[in-house]
């Protein structure tokens, strides 16, 4: 039996990050994660380009249109798309809703494009639990969804860990 790991390596890559304002002091530090994380992995900055649309509920739409190369800043489609939101429970069910469209349809966005979508979106009970989860003893959600792009744009392209 043979498997294989893709690369970490993100040199080469063009990344399109959505982010959703809703919630947007923990957005930015998840925003921050991301792009700290991808440029360790060595993506160009110049080759990550970076949305914020209204909330997490508009975050499907506008990765299917990052995909399609909108908004991207050097030539050609991404090789992976990062979405960013935080949704924290309310008094209605609108929280579940929210949540529930922005992992399905960005599931879906993935699916339907062949473009990597990954999930960096947070859906929690309350403040600490979401600042918990960007930057602090949770790990950054924003960081993990942009190495998991990383490492899916890598599996797409065929490039295995050394
Ligand atoms: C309306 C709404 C609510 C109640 N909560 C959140 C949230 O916790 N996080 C988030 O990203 N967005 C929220 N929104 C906004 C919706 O995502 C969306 O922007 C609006 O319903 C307009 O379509």
């Amino acid at each position: 039996m043979r498997g294989w790991n893709p690369s970490d390596d993100g040199a080469g890559l063009r990344v399109s990050i959505v982010a959703a304002r809703w919630n947007e002091t923990i957005v930015t530090r998840l925003l921050d994660g991301a792009v700290a994380t991808l440029h360790a992995q060595g993506v160009d900055p110049r080759a990550i380009a970076i949305a914020w649309v209204p909330g997490s509920f508009e975050l499907p739409l506008a990765a299917a249109w990052a995909a399609g190369g909108a908004g991207q800043a050097v030539a050609g489609p991404p090789h992976a798309v990062v979405a960013l939101g935080c949704v924290i429970r309310g008094e209605t069910e609108h929280f579940r809703l929210v949540a529930d469209a922005a992992s399905q349809g960005l599931l879906r966005v993935g699916l339907d494009t062949g473009v990597p979508v990954t999930n960096g979106v947070l859906a929690v009970e309350d403040v600490a639990q979401a600042e918990s989860r960007a930057g602090g003893e949770h790990g950054n959600a924003g960081a993990q969804a942009a190495l998991a792009a990383v490492r899916m744009a890598n599996f797409k392209r065929g490039r295995g860990a050394s």
